[in-house]
């Protein structure tokens, strides 16, 4: 988190004490939380304060469900074919398998893209599709409507960027380090790379007629409304953008890898947020509300933080860039054949900058040789690297890669762990046998 971020997210709690944010659908003890995240509980309304809030519940999984299942070739809600091969399904989700991206250059075929959905995929019809954008970051109180038609009359930008869920290798934060977390037990396979092509976001918001009074930009998703385990009606996936963000490098994307958006990653229309969590990419946008006051959603309260011992009392500041990590595009205990020459090939990326070194260990981290780069390091996308490697006798092996950014950032042994398993960054340790 940058010190910008951060103060961007005390300016905002401070606003909502104010009376001048909108918290439509958080609860007090959610307030609460962020108040105590940046260390202004002492300046809370006393009609807020309540043993309950002080006692910070742990949230419920909301990344989905914990389940797990390799034979499952459909998941509820997904159009999409899911074949064993490329996918392992996980509720409603489908994790793209690591070993399928073998061979599919920089760009990750629609077909074997991950899924991540809260609820199900809309079929919507394209030709019907608007968007209202709307709020009182507008200069004008008449909301602003734009057909598809209308956005791709707009100046076309093109952009490759990965899409990685914020809670991508959360499995190892228990398999690796012994501690338990909630939410989707993923692998490495919530990620996928893709050319996305659209309209930027800033555009459509100057045309909506943007006040320079706006500070936040939420998206709301046309899919069902989120209901958790529990109960609780969460409403649309929304998650607000600071204005800033929202003007830099965001897209309204209506084409990946030049083909309408498939319906299950957004089509018509989803918002592309480069390098940040996945949740920010909001799917089948259908309203962006621009407002004077900061905003907020469930997404950037109860979920999106990092929570834990390690962690401020009520929360870190809502998440905002991915971390660091590096896949082989190997099967999880793969057997190879002893002796024999071989090419191992894998993938890093990083939401701070662009992946610059990677270093592959092939005897458990003893010793470290650097991979070879196939790509020209690029912000917000992966390179793919290779490294040659022949096991010298049958037996197990752990394979190891690990990735440094232009920050100067390196992988690290182990992730400071958070209740929510937000954000693994630290060296997996892959098995294979060799026979
Ligand atoms: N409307 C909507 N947008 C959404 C979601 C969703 O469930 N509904 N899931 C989010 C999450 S958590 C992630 S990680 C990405 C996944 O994008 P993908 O399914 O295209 O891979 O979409 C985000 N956008
Ligand atoms: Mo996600």
């Amino acid at each position: 988190m940058s010190p910008s971020e951060l103060a961007y997210d005390r300016r905002r709690l401070r606003q909502w004490l104010a009376g001048d944010a909108r918290a439509d659908g958080v609860a007090r003890r959610d307030m609460l939380r962020l108040l105590a995240a940046a260390g202004l509980t002492a300046a809370a309304p006393a009609a807020l304060a309540s043993p309950a809030a002080a006692a910070g519940a742990a949230p419920a999984a909301v990344d989905g469900t914990a389940g797990s299942t390799r034979v499952a070739a459909s998941a509820p809600g997904i159009v999409k074919p899911l074949p064993e091969e490329w996918f392992t399904v996980r509720g409603t989700n489908a994790e793209t398998r690591f070993a399928a991206l073998a061979g599919t250059g920089l760009h990750t075929p629609a077909e074997r893209f991950f899924v991540r959905n809260h609820t199900s995929t809309p079929v919507l019809d394209a030709d019907s599709w608007t968007l209202t954008v709307r709020g009182d970051g507008l200069h004008r109180a008449k909301p602003a409507e734009f057909t598809l038609d209308d956005l791709k009359r707009l100046p076309v930008t093109t952009r490759t960027a990965f899409v990685e869920c914020a809670g991508n290798g959360r499995s190892f934060f228990t398999s690796q380090q012994g501690q338990a977390v909630t939410g989707t037990a993923w692998t490495l396979g919530a990620v996928g790379t893709a050319e996305w092509r659209g309209v930027r976001l800033a555009e459509v918001l100057r045309r909506a007629g943007l006040s320079h009074r706006a500070v936040d930009v939420m998206p709301v998703g046309l899919d069902a409304e989120y209901v958790t385990a529990d109960g609780t009606n969460l409403g649309h996936v929304r998650r607000p953008l600071p204005v800033s963000k929202a003007l830099d490098d965001v897209l309204l994307a209506y084409e990946m890898n030049g083909e309408p958006l498939p319906p299950d990653h957004g089509h018509p229309v989803r918002v592309l947020v480069p390098s940040w969590v996945g949740i920010a990419s909001v799917k089948w946008v259908g309203d962006i509300e621009v407002s004077a006051r900061p905003l907020y959603s469930p997404w950037n309260t109860d979920f999106y933080r990092l929570f834990g011992d390690a962690h401020p009392a009520g929360g870190s500041a809502p998440l905002t860039r991915q971390t660091l990590k590096s896949a082989f595009e190997l099967p999880w205990e793969a057997s190879v054949p002893a002796g024999v020459e071989r090419r191992l090939t894998g993938r890093s990326w990083s939401g701070a900058g662009a992946v610059t070194r990677v270093e592959v260990s092939t005897d458990g981290g003893a010793r470290w040789h650097p991979a070879r780069l196939h790509d020209t390091p690029r912000r917000a996308s992966w390179v793919r690297w290779s490294a040659d490697w022949r096991p010298a006798a049958p037996g197990p092996y752990t394979l190891l890669a690990r990735a440094t950014d232009t920050t100067g950032r390196t992988q690290p042994d182990t992730t400071v762990p958070n209740t929510q398993g937000y954000l693994f960054d630290a060296v997996v340790r892959h098995p294979v046998t060799a026979v």
